[in-house]
């Protein structure tokens, strides 16, 4: 035992930098003249597998017949966590899960083009077979995946489409968990756990679509902006990589005629590219992409009309995505935006609501922006993994300026196995999210424990690969180690650190709070000469629960925690390398189920049903103040509430 626990440690140190699988493709699904989209949400046959015996639907063919013929099939919602939405234990099942629908494929697909299958997400790992036959296998969840299922389809007929998707996590997989098979009453049971703070929900989360594309069609687009010193011109760089026949024929020369719209839809540059189907879009005057509060008209996006075009100027593929044009800059001390020092002011967050879980709700969406705007949050952190593509174009319209999380939570037992799946999600990530102004950090994980030796190497690789992708946005990682024990902020760009005093640590002391956060800031800060950033602070609080003096749990004493962080917070802002503020959470949420947890994790500003808690006001004044003092943004009207002409 002792032997093995030793190669394991010797293996894990090293690690070394193997290539991952490159994503192609998986432009969001969007509308032309050259392309259609069609939706596959709604209700889907549902079957979940015996957990004692999770192959046994792909050992039997499950796939090959409608479910409902192999066993009895219960409704179930697409997009939406299948775990909340029966009245059994379907809440903890572990292992496998099937679904399937039927669909119609009209006539007119069959000519002349190609048909993709697109899911948003699976959670864990899916499996996806059309009329029987297997077209695309995913792991990882939060992330979309597609393939061409052209050759697969009934034309002018009805299609059968199936999936088996499986929830269960191990040491290899991303997010990392275990399943261990223990006693029970009935005998034996298995069990999955997992140390992350967030209840697994798994399922289709997001929305699936089917959509077309000329034969030779715009695969990707890349897109890079800059601005003059003076902020007066813009420049888009894009470049454009294609797929099909058309693209290999020799007297063929394809071209992408570039045209960039502003919001009235006036066309304010265009260009043909060359022949590697790149090009630079120039805008005199500009008006670049700033954050919400930073700037009277955040969030501002042109759209990209991209065009590909044969020798003889016949149109073959048009589309067209939203483009803000800003800069990204940072030293020892800042992170600058349009050349604008950046003070974040916002929260962790999880996509997580009653009933749906993890699946995507679009009026939970919107709403969640009202709260953030209401509140005058600039920023959140994707905690503890991808939100959905549509939050991403929300941020980008809004300004909200998004760090963006790979799904690498609690990250321990560094092994290469692990290292090449958590560099493959970030691959994923950022092929997904690199055209969004709204994205301004990745980070690279959440709470790793990189006290251990192991973590060093383990960390510097998925850094570098990280840049490899991506040189133009700067790279975090929220760490709780105490800053003398860890070994991964040498990697990164910023640093960032969750800590909860007067929660974790001395619970209830909200005497100790304000000098310990600015100690350990200091002590980061001297340690790595890097921009600092505090992201994640709070407390549990149950709605409704009053005790004054404060006591934990209650509405008060979450008011107390925020008041005193934030003496903490404006002492440091002093410094000039303490650049945010991130509370945990924007709202309560669902975990795994521990005595520590009174229906999920409190620490909401908001509720799970999206109602500020006492707090939320407090908060509220606080990021207000902030924008008018460093962004000299105005008061909303109703900020403060009347008491008497004494008090100004
Ligand atoms: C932090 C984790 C976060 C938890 C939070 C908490 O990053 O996921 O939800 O603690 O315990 O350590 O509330």
């Amino acid at each position: 035992m002792r032997i093995m626990g030793l190669w394991r440690f010797l293996k894990s140190l090293i690690l070394v930098n193997k290539e991952v699988p490159q994503t192609r493709g998986m432009l969001y699904p969007r509308e032309s003249e050259t392309r259609e989209v069609r939706s596959l949400d709604g209700i889907w046959n549902f079957v979940r597998s015996d957990q004692a015996n999770p192959t046994q639907g792909v050992r039997d063919e499950w796939y090959a017949k409608e479910l409902s013929k192999s066993r009895p099939t219960i409704p179930m919602p697409v997009p939406a966590s299948y775990n909340d939405i029966t009245t059994d234990n379907l809440r903890d099942h572990v292992g496998t899960v099937w679904y399937d629908r039927k669909f119609f494929v009209p006539r007119s697909w069959s000519k002349d083009q190609r048909i993709w299958l697109r899911f948003g997400s699976v959670h864990y790992e899916a499996y996806v077979w059309i009329n029987g036959q297997k077209v695309v296998k995913h792991e990882m969840g939060h992330l979309p995946f597609e393939a061409e299922v052209t050759d697969f389809l009934n034309y002018g007929a009805e299609n059968r489409i199936t999936v088996m998707c499986d929830n269960a996590l191990i040491q290899t997989t991303v997010p990392q968990g275990r399943i261990t098979e223990v006693p029970n009453d009935g005998g034996m049971t298995i069990v999955q756990s997992y140390t992350f703070d967030f209840f697994n929900y798994a399922g289709i989360h997001r929305s699936v679509h089917l959509y077309t594309t000329p034969r030779t069609f715009i695969e990707e687009v890349e897109v890079t902006t800059n601005l003059s010193k003076d902020a007066t011109v813009g420049e888009v760089f894009y470049s454009v990589s294609v797929n099909g026949s058309a693209a290999n024929e020799a007297d063929n020369v394809l071209h992408i005629q570039a045209n960039l719209y502003d919001k009235e839809g006036i066309l304010v540059a265009n260009a043909t590219s060359d022949q590697k189907l790149g090009g630079k879009l120039q805008v005199n005057p500009v008006k670049p992409w700033w954050p919400y509060l930073m700037h009277s008209e955040p969030g501002y996006l042109y759209q990209l009309e991209i065009k590909l075009l044969a020798t003889n100027d016949e149109l073959l593929d048009v589309y067209r995505l939203k483009v803000g044009i800003r800069t990204l800059s940072w030293n020892s001390q800042q992170f600058l935006i349009n050349g604008k020092p950046v003070y974040f002011r916002g929260f962790g967050r999880h996509e997580d609501s009653d009933i749906r879980g993890k699946g995507l709700d679009n009026a939970l969406m919107v709403r969640d922006f009202n709260l953030l705007k209401w509140i005058g949050a600039n920023a959140y952190r994707t905690s503890h993994y991808p939100y959905s593509e549509e939050s991403m174009q929300f941020a980008d319209e809004h300004g909200i300026m998004i760090i963006d999380e790979c799904p690498s939570v609690d990250t321990e037992n560094f092994s290469q196995e692990l290292l090449g799946k958590h560099k493959s999600s970030l691959e994923q990530l950022i092929h997904r999210d690199r055209n969004h102004p709204s994205v301004v950090m990745w980070s690279i994980a959440n709470e790793p424990r990189t006290g251990s030796v192991s973590a060093d190497s383990y960390f510097e690789l998925v850094a570098n690969f990280t840049r490899s992708l991506d040189k133009t946005r700067p790279i975090t990682a929220a760490i709780a180690v105490p800053n003398t024990q860890d070994k991964a902020g040498r990697s990164l760009d910023i640093i960032s650190f969750n800590r909860y005093n007067a929660w974790y640590s001395n619970a209830g002391r909200l005497d100790m709070i304000t000098q310990n956060v600015i100690d350990e800031a200091i002590a980061w800060n001297k340690r790595y000469n890097k921009p600092i950033i505090m992201s994640e602070y709070g407390a549990d609080t149950l709605e409704g629960l009053h005790m004054q003096p404060a006591y934990v749990w209650s509405e008060e004493f979450q008011t107390e925690v925020f008041s005193r962080h934030f003496k903490a917070f404006d002492e440091l802002r002093k410094k000039g390398w303490f650049i945010g503020e991130f509370v945990w959470n924007f709202a309560d949420f669902k975990t795994a189920q521990t005595y520590t947890r009174v229906g999920g994790n409190k620490k909401g500003v908001f509720t799970r049903a999206r109602q500020p808690k006492a707090a939320a006001h407090l908060l509220r004044k606080r990021y207000f103040a902030l924008g008018r003092d460093l962004d000299q943004c105005s008061f909303p009207d109703d900020l403060f509430t009347y008491i008497a002409d004494l008090i100004s």
